[in-house]
């Protein structure tokens, strides 16, 4: 008699530089899979890398020169569709009935031919996950719901990001309820501070200068970096927690490209560097933000930002910044015949009423409910408009604009400067504004 001994031998493996997503999604298939054997490619971030080497114990992963490729009858791939991602698996490509696997939140554009998949796009591969997971009534313990819920929330940007499901909120919510940890979570997820960043760190500290300018302290790190280095933000705000300043930039010149990097940090309301980077052509929110120039002189890039900042171009935006001007104006002895020709002509719902050259009151279509006869249309706008107007001066912040038009609900409100208009913002304005700034 003979005896057939067949091997089967199951593996799951996901992308290099793996991230938590990927690793998160690694022993999700695991719990999913149980036979199967967790591959965790050479490169991998180094953070993940950190935290694998505390839980060495409850995830055990495998290096891809441990596995004998000609034993492996099935390939669970997760958080990639792609083979060059794969670390030592080109062999498989061509291997025949090679069941494959796939759990992917990318969108379908790779070259791996998959058996069966689960391929949605979602915030995180791991939603994907957690989903077969209740659906199988997994039991899963606390601390592989905290690896979970990492993966979950770093390629999520904590639920941020605009590619964030319903499905990865009811995920994250599931994994909070079994327990998953978020102080570690908020540990594991911070950015990677290594041997390249704290060289960086230490360059830019050598010769620290600090400049005022308006009044505000600033600080520029600058040096010539080498190839691709992680985190420069992090470095960029260490720096400027180390010296103390409001504003701290670190431009990094990249030779062989001739470019170079500004990152931007700041403490400070009145100096915004999203606006900075935006007119350099990059972007940021107010207290971060970074371009990348083709330029190669830092000292320029340095004056180019100081002559910003001297100007006040920087401080935050004002309502005199957003609003509309000239504003259309109807004097106060005016026929109320010739308002509700205005009106009518200009298409809008109300106009502001001006005597001597100042703002003395509001008129709108709402007033003409008070005319009774006909020849009311010949008395003046002050007899019919409303005196209690909402104005707003021009060196107010456009958060506040938007609190008097929620508090009064009205979507225009006249900008007034000692008295004279000289301008109005509107709903329109400020939305605009809002949703300008915010950071990609
Ligand atoms: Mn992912």
């Amino acid at each position: 008699m003979q005896c057939n001994h067949e091997l089967i031998m199951r593996i799951i493996t996901t992308h290099k530089n793996t991230d938590f997503d990927a690793l998160a999604s690694t022993f999700a298939a695991a719990i999913l899979l149980p036979d199967a054997i967790p591959v965790i490619p050479k490169s991998i971030n180094p953070n993940v890398k950190a935290f694998l080497s505390i839980h060495k114990d409850v995830f055990k992963t495998y290096s891809p020169a441990e596995i004998d490729n000609d034993q492996v009858t099935t390939l669970i791939v997760v958080d990639t569709n792609k083979w060059d991602r794969l670390d030592g698996f080109d062999q498989l490509k061509k291997k025949k009935d090679l069941e494959v696997i796939l759990w992917d939140h990318h969108p379908d554009n790779g070259d791996i031919e998959a058996t069966s998949k689960c391929q949605e796009e979602m915030g995180a591969t791991v939603t994907l996950m957690v989903r077969n997971l209740i659906k199988e009534k997994k039991i899963i313990t606390p601390v592989q719901a905290t690896l979970f819920l990492a993966g979950l929330y770093e390629d999520t940007g904590h639920l941020t990001f605009s590619a964030t499901k319903a499905e990865d909120a009811m995920a994250a919510a599931y994994l909070l309820e079994r327990k998953a940890d978020l102080g570690i979570i908020s540990t594991i997820l911070r950015p990677a501070y290594g041997e390249r960043q704290k060289d960086i760190l230490f360059q830019m500290l050598q010769a620290p200068k600090r400049t005022k300018v308006n009044g505000y302290s600033i600080s520029f790190g600058k040096l010539d970096i080498e190839g691709h280095v992680d985190s420069l933000a992090v470095v960029v705000g260490m720096y400027r927690e180390i010296l103390n300043v409001d504003a701290a930039f670190g431009v990094f010149g990249i030779k062989d490209q001739g470019k170079c990097i500004v990152i931007g940090r700041s403490n400070i309301d009145m100096i915004n560097i999203g606006t900075v980077m935006q007119r350099m052509g990059g972007g940021g929110h107010p207290a971060a933000g970074s371009v990348l120039l083709n330029e190669t002189d830092k000292d320029a890039v340095e004056k180019n930002i100081t002559d910003f900042i001297k100007r006040g171009q920087l401080s935050a935006p004002q309502v005199s910044d957003l609003m509309s001007f000239p504003v259309v104006t109807i004097a106060a002895d005016a026929k109320m015949k010739i308002v509700a020709m205005l009106l009518r002509e200009k298409g809008c719902t109300g106009v502001p009423v001006i005597e001597d050259d100042k703002l003395v009151g509001i008129i709108s279509r709402r007033d003409f409910r008070k005319i009774k006869k006909e020849s009311q249309l010949e008395s003046p706008v002050k007899a019919f408009m409303s005196t209690n107007v909402i104005s707003i001066e021009p060196g107010i912040s456009p958060i506040q604009a938007v609190r008097l038009m929620v508090k009064y609900d009205i979507g225009r409100i006249p900008v007034v400067d000692n008295g004279h208009i000289i301008g109005i913002i509107t709903r329109s304005d400020v939305m605009l504004y809002f949703y300008d700034t915010l950071p990609n």
